[in-house]
């Protein structure tokens, strides 16, 4: 939880956790880590994705996309909005360790066989 308060203040954001959180699974997705995901490699994590969902989802036309990208993607879409919202209960903007642990509390919980898996859980 620590490494994702990038800007050092001793307090994690809800968009520092946002993108603590884009990295985890586009680390986890990258399977060959050279920095971008190809379709077969974001397949293996969401095996229910289509070539033509990855394709149309992805910027560009070169069939991959990078960790900017994702990230971009992200912000734009409110990926984790609805996870953030869960996760920050007093809605402050940032996650206190009460909220932390309650955060780790859920991820324990859920179903899946990996982080990635349970992130899909709960952002579902
Ligand atoms: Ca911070
Ligand atoms: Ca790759
Ligand atoms: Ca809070």
């Amino acid at each position: 939880m620590k490494q994702a308060d990038t800007n050092k203040d001793g307090k994690i954001s809800t968009d520092e956790l946002n993108e603590a959180l884009v990295t985890a699974v586009f680390t986890a997705a990258d399977a060959n880590a050279n920095g971008s995901i190809t379709f077969e490699e974001w397949q293996k994590v969401f095996p229910e994705v289509t070539k033509k969902k990855f394709m149309d989802t992805i910027p560009g036309d070169n069939e991959q996309f990078t960790l900017v990208e994702s990230l971009a993607y992200c912000k734009k879409h409110k990926t984790f909005d609805k996870l953030m919202n869960r996760i920050d209960s007093n809605g402050d903007g940032i996650i206190d360790k009460a909220e932390a642990d309650k955060f780790q509390q859920a991820m324990q919980k859920a179903k899946g066989s990996n982080e990635t898996q349970k992130l899909k859980t709960l952002t579902n």
